[in-house]
């Protein structure tokens, strides 16, 4: 199908992405686009959706067609997992990692076998990523007969379908109670925002500002706001543990001898960084959820 389609930016028309239709990534699709303060109509058992406070037309798929359509330019843009992504081979763009839907294709073997050396070596995997699974077995030499299956993977070696199997695995619960164990990884995935290859200026543009609002929204869920109250004599200290944007924000306390310190703390360091101001001396220490951070 043809690149700029009618109803693409220009003239009135609006970008086009596409999501998943129902599925692991809907919930967190709709909500990333919620927070970037995209307002959807109505968007329960429809096909397509626009918004009327930016220049966006929703389109729900399944996931396994998002990377083609938007290959084909009937979509701008997509979200989908990198395993579907890479799985179907199309030609696109991947703009930004999204940071949910994280999951891995990992090979996993029955639980009470040793995975010794060339284990993989001529078994039977029945996997739904043939493609993923090719590549990891070409890279690693191993000759090994794939058997492809849509569904319920992870039965396979208890009906006698396969010996190993090559699936998603997120907390591994599914795994364990098919008396399975991960034994390689083949990809570490998660959603991307995919982009097709020949957009034009205008399209572009837009891209660009959808990517800034989802890059303030990222930068914001992966930092809190913190404000605690310390004693004047220990704020090098506390100025040290908290960079913060620039630098922290203090004002006085009625009580003399004390400030409030204002800063701005990443998730990762969270609590040790807490701990570490406790020590320091801080008190009152409250920590509040950034909505959105623009740098
Ligand atoms: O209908 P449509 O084709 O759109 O949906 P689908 O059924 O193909 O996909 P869906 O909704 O199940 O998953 C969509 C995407 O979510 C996947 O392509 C991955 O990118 C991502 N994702 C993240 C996962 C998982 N985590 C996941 N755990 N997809 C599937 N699983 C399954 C896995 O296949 C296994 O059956 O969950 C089970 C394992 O989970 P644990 O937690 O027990 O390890
Ligand atoms: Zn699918």
């Amino acid at each position: 199908m043809k690149n700029n389609h009618y109803s693409s930016i220009g003239e009135g028309g609006k970008l086009r992405i596409a999501i998943q239709k129902t599925g692991r990534l809907y919930d967190d699709s709709i909500v990333l686009l919620k927070e970037c303060g995209i307002e959807l109509r109505n968007v329960k058992d429809r096909l397509k959706t626009e918004s009327d406070n930016f220049p966006l037309e929703v389109f729900f798929l399944r996931d396994d067609d998002i990377p083609q359509y938007v290959e084909d330019g009937v979509a701008d843009v997509g979200i989908v997992g990198l395993n579907v992504l890479h799985e179907k081979c199309r030609e696109v763009d991947i703009i930004e990692e999204l940071g949910f839907g994280k999951c891995r294709l990992a090979l996993a073997i029955n639980k009470n076998d040793e995975y010794v050396a060339n284990y993989l070596q001529g078994k039977k995997i029945a996997t739904s990523y043939p493609v993923l699974l090719q590549k990891y077995l070409h890279e690693n030499k191993i000759t090994a007969e794939i058997h492809e299956i849509s569904g319920s993977v992870e039965i396979a070696p208890g009906i006698g379908l396969a010996d190993v199997i090559c699936d998603l695995v997120s907390s591994g619960s599914t795994l364990f109670m098919n008396g399975l164990k991960e034994v390689e990884t083949v990809l570490e995935s998660q959603a991307v925002l995919v982009r097709n290859k020949q957009l034009n200026e205008e399209q572009l543009k837009w891209v660009e500002k959808l990517l800034f609002r989802i890059r303030s929204v990222k930068k914001a869920n992966r930092n809190k706001y913190i404000l605690l109250n310390a004693p004047n004599d220990q704020l090098s200290k506390i100025f040290q543990l908290l960079p913060g944007m620039r630098s922290p924000t203090v004002l006085p306390l009625a009580e003399e001898g004390w400030s409030s310190v204002h800063s701005v703390l990443s998730e990762d360091e969270f609590w040790e960084k807490i701990e570490q101001l406790k020590a320091a001396g801080a008190q009152g220490i409250l920590v509040v959820p950034i909505e959105k951070m623009i740098i």
